[in-house]
């Protein structure tokens, strides 16, 4: 798949290139990056991508032209290398909230454009011409879309095959079956800290029920916590995991004794 990306700072993706999972994912090619600097379709005389608002008000405004001019260099792109024409993606707080169920359909695609805003945000009619979807990180405003892009990327390059360490890892994740993540322990299996580290108030040893080597029992107790966690801070996501059908007979009698 490949990512055709937008922006007026490229080098705030290189990072992300060399180090971890989205190195890997990049180097791999199953997930292509490719960086538009908007500045390289600017007039050419002054270099300008912003201008003031109509209408007045404070900052900037991304301008149309240079946005349509990139858009068009990438549709040639993707047309000469016999790639599909994907959609285009624009990250604003306006947008629909991401979740786990987008950027996995997304991992499943061809890919997508993304364009990171600038300024107080782009004209809107280069929204209305080639915008498909807004999506939003959440109810809060930042300086640029470059770390909405960048997010997104990296939930999609970790669902490639290959990409993580551990092919299950991702089955367990919070979200991939609509609870959040129940708690990991590893060594040792009790924590002796000297005294000016101590955790007051801290379960030294690990639960248990994960030493037992009982994987039902395991599984059962990992489970639960998911539940209890969720039930407690996204009570939401039990009412919809259980529209979905995604709670059995079971997990009801246990949401029962939580109450
Ligand atoms: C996206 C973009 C927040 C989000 C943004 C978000 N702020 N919540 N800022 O996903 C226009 C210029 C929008 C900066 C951009």
């Amino acid at each position: 798949m490949r990512f055709d990306v937008i922006t007026l700072f490229p080098e705030l993706f290189e990072p992300f290139a060399r180090v971890g999972v989205t190195r890997r994912a990049f180097e791999s090619r199953a997930v292509d990056v490719r960086l538009w600097p908007l500045r390289d379709h600017a007039d050419d005389t002054y270099r300008r991508v912003d201008d003031r608002p109509f209408g007045g008000g404070p900052g900037m405004v991304m301008m149309v032209e240079p946005l349509v001019k990139a858009m068009a260099a990438i549709r040639a792109d993707q047309a000469a290398a016999g790639h599909e024409r994907t959609p285009v993606i624009l990250f604003s707080p306006a947008g629909r909230p991401l979740t786990q169920a987008r950027v996995e359909a997304l991992a499943h695609s061809p890919g997508a454009v993304l364009v990171c805003g600038r300024y107080e945000g782009i004209d809107q009619r280069f929204i209305d011409g080639h915008i498909d979807e807004e999506i939003s990180l959440g109810d809060y405003v930042l300086s640029g879309g470059e770390l909405p892009a960048l997010t997104l990327m990296d939930a999609v390059a970790r669902l490639q095959p290959g990409v993580l360490h551990d092919a299950a890892s991702h089955q367990q994740d919070s979200f991939s079956d609509g609870l959040l993540d129940c708690p990991h322990y590893s060594r040792p299996e009790v924590l002796a800290l000297p005294d000016e580290l101590a955790m007051p108030g801290v379960e030294c040893a690990v639960p248990p029920v994960l030493m037992s080597g009982h994987h039902a029992h395991i599984a059962r107790w990992r489970r639960e916590q998911q539940l209890a966690i969720t039930r407690a801070r996204r009570p939401e996501l039990i009412d919809q995991a259980r529209a979905a059908g995604r709670l059995s007979k079971q997990d009801e009698q246990f949401l029962k004794t939580l109450l």
